[in-house]
């Protein structure tokens, strides 16, 4: 069974010289962000296959967009949560006793929501793994432009609807020249998120980072959609140590070396503080 010794985790923390955290919707839970799957999770009330694939995009963009408007205004909302400002705030001088001064701590989130305040001297590293709620792309090939966007409403054509699909109900009816634009070709816009079966950002960048952890923070998440669930075996396997920061038991935690249940905007402030 995994240790939930907190002395030894500090004790692991000054040792540890590159540390990674990968993170999930739980890390943003406390912050009103409804997370995917389990009691309450977005996956019990929405179709994935339908709202979160390139081949649901392309039969209905109208859902899709309604599903991305409704997470987009809940977002803009939203403010970080004790465990956000503990995880960015790890490498800060006034508590940088906590971990050797040479070590190195990068956080990969699969949350698209913007909470993780970005650190002034990029440390931690940020990573947002499944891309951003507010970028929006151009879907013509012949385009490619990106757009920070954070409008509420990102276009008229989805103002209010966010109330409609709140309560599960989402209008078929709203025409494909109403969604959001490029704001450079007037294509068809999409969010800037990472959709099951496409590519997640910056895999190489992680492998290299993956590659040289010593600890791997796991938080807040159901260790099911690859690849982020394979960070964490990756550096056991290679000798470091795994702590798990969940609600419940979750994959693999069993073969964790150190396990904080309960709700991480608890947990992980007394951990990294
Ligand atoms: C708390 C808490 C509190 C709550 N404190 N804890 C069949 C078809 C298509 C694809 C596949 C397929 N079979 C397998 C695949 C691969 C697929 C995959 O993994 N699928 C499995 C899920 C079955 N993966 C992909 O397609 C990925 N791409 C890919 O593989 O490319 C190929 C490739 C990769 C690498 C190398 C080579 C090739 C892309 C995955 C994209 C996932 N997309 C989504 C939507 C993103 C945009 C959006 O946000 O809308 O990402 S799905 C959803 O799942 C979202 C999340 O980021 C992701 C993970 O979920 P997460 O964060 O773990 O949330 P939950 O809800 O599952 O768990 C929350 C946890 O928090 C729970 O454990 C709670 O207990 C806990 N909790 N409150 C602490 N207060
Ligand atoms: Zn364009």
């Amino acid at each position: 069974m995994p240790s939930s010794d907190i002395n030894a985790f500090h004790d692991l923390l000054r040792s540890s010289k590159n540390i990674i955290a990968v993170a999930g919707a739980g890390l943003s839970a406390a912050s009103g962000i409804p997370t995917f799957r389990g009691a309450g999770g977005m996956w019990r009330k929405y179709n994935a296959m339908s709202l979160a694939t390139p081949e649901g995009f392309s039969k209905n963009p109208s859902l899709v967009w309604q599903f991305y408007h409704y997470r987009r205004e809940a977002a803009l909302k939203a403010q970080p949560n004790p465990a956000h400002i503990a995880l960015s705030s790890f490498s800060l001088p006034s508590i940088r006793h906590q971990i050797a001064p040479e070590s190195t701590f990068t956080l990969i989130t699969q949350n698209v929501d913007g909470l993780s305040p970005p650190a002034a001297d990029e440390q931690p590293r940020l990573i947002e793994i499944h891309g951003r709620l507010f970028d929006v792309l151009c879907t013509s090939r012949d385009c490619d432009h990106v757009e920070f966007n954070t409008s509420s409403p990102i276009c008229e054509g989805l103002a209010g609807t966010e109330a409609h699909v709140a309560a599960g109900d989402l209008d078929p009816e709203i025409p494909i020249t109403s969604l959001p634009r490029c704001a450079k070709c007037g294509s068809l816009a999409r969010p800037g998120v990472v959709w099951f079966g496409e590519m997640p950002h910056k895999l190489d960048e992680i492998d290299e980072i993956a590659a040289k952890a010593d600890l791997c923070l796991v938080v807040g998440t159901s260790s099911t959609a690859r690849p982020s669930t394979c960070y964490a075996a990756e550096v056991q396997d290679r000798g470091g140590k795994v702590a798990v920061f969940n609600l419940d038991r979750s994959k693999g935690d069993r073969d964790a070396d150190y396990l904080f249940l309960g709700p991480c905007e608890e947990t992980l402030p007394r951990a990294l503080g």
